[in-house]
């Protein structure tokens, strides 16, 4: 990876609803209407505003992004996706990478600079997170890379340490 790409790349441990940045993106379901996971927390800490906004955007494709305000949250933006649930065909790889690319491309369009991704799939949907964590990073590291002229910082929030150990690892 080049060093230019690697500097606007973070990979922090912690609780996403509490990061200070443009945006976070949630691991939400196609309902987009909330669950368990970084889904519940996040609809918690933002307080019911956010489902009332939610229930205006009537759903989401797996692959495809939404973004609504932050509410009660420090950002100002939250960006739903829809990972695959894992299933074992190639399918998985290449919706979990639309996550990122058409979070990424949402992003840019609001005059987002900063963005936190969960570690999309990873939890309730089932994907290995082996198999997720280079997905992640080289879908973030390529669209970086192809729009180097637009000032982006990516941060991949992990909740526990096996999670940042997968995404330290893939970083090096
Ligand atoms: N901050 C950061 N990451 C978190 C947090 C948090 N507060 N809480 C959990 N994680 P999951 P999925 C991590 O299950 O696999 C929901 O019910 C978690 O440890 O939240 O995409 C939705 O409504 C894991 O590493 O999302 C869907 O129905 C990662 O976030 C379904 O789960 C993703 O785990 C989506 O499943």
């Amino acid at each position: 990876m080049p060093p230019k790409i690697k500097n606007q790349i973070q990979v922090v441990q912690g609780d996403i609803t509490k990061l200070d940045c443009d945006c976070i993106v949630n691991a939400a379901n196609r309902s987009l209407l909330g669950g368990g996971g970084v889904d519940g927390a996040i609809h918690r800490a933002a307080g019911p505003e956010l489902l009332a906004e939610c229930r205006t955007l009537h759903g989401c494709r797996t692959g495809e992004a939404k973004i609504t305000r932050g509410y009660r949250l420090k950002v100002k933006y939250i960006i739903h996706t829809v990972g695959p649930i894992y299933s074992g065909t190639p399918e998985d790889a290449v919706q979990l990478a639309d996550c990122y690319r058409n979070s990424l491309e949402l992003a840019k369009t609001y005059d987002i600079h900063s963005i936190a991704f969960p570690a999309i799939s990873t939890g309730v949907y089932g994907y290995p997170l082996d198999a997720a964590t280079p997905i992640a990073v080289d879908t973030v590291a390529d669209w970086l890379q192809s729009h180097a002229d637009y000032d982006m910082k990516v941060i991949f929030c992990c909740f526990d340490a096996r999670t940042k150990q997968a995404y330290q690892t893939k970083m090096e």
